[in-house]
């Protein structure tokens, strides 16, 4: 299977760290990049990361990731629970697929608490903060390469 992750991002997670600490913390995206090539290198994995504000770039992204990568890891921010059209791309990608929250979602207002992509997703972090990331790096790496990798 490949080795290369897609990391995926949805709308205004370009603003983390920046707004909102209560909620997503201090760590700016920038962060979240480097401590998964961090994590992805001691696991020897390659990772492509990647935010949009626009669901098209993240169904091109998903569509990329079809013929490259051996899984994604998707924060899709508030597309999360209106894309079904961000499901329909995940569902034509065979690899395992991990669903990211920085924060508990189902402790939060009701609109949050479902998710159309979890419909797909192999598993789902939620609350972990932006460790979640490199939660979901460590157990593709596994998925990958195997439980004594
Ligand atoms: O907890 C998460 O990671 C979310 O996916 C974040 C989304 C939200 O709509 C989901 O329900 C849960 C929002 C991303 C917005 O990110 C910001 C970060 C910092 C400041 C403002 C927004």
């Amino acid at each position: 299977m490949s080795k290369l992750i897609f990391i995926l991002n949805g709308p205004n997670l370009n603003l983390l760290g920046k707004r909102q600490p209560q909620i997503y913390g201090h760590e700016t995206l920038v962060d979240v990049e480097a401590d998964c090539r961090k994590t992805a290198a001691t696991r020897g994995l390659d990772i492509r990361f990647h935010q949009s504000n626009r669901e098209y770039e993240i169904i091109d992204w998903i569509h990329e990731a079809r013929d490259v990568a051996g899984g994604i890891v998707i924060n899709p921010g508030a597309f999360t629970h209106t894309s079904v059209a961000i499901l329909d791309a995940l569902n034509t990608f065979e690899p395992p697929v991990i669903e990211c929250h920085i924060s508990q979602v189902h402790k939060r207002e009701a609109f949050r608490h479902h998710s159309f992509v979890s419909h797909r997703a192999d598993a789902v972090l939620a609350g972990f903060g932006t460790q979640g990331y490199t939660l979901a790096l460590e157990r593709l790496a596994r998925l990958i390469n195997g439980p004594k990798a």
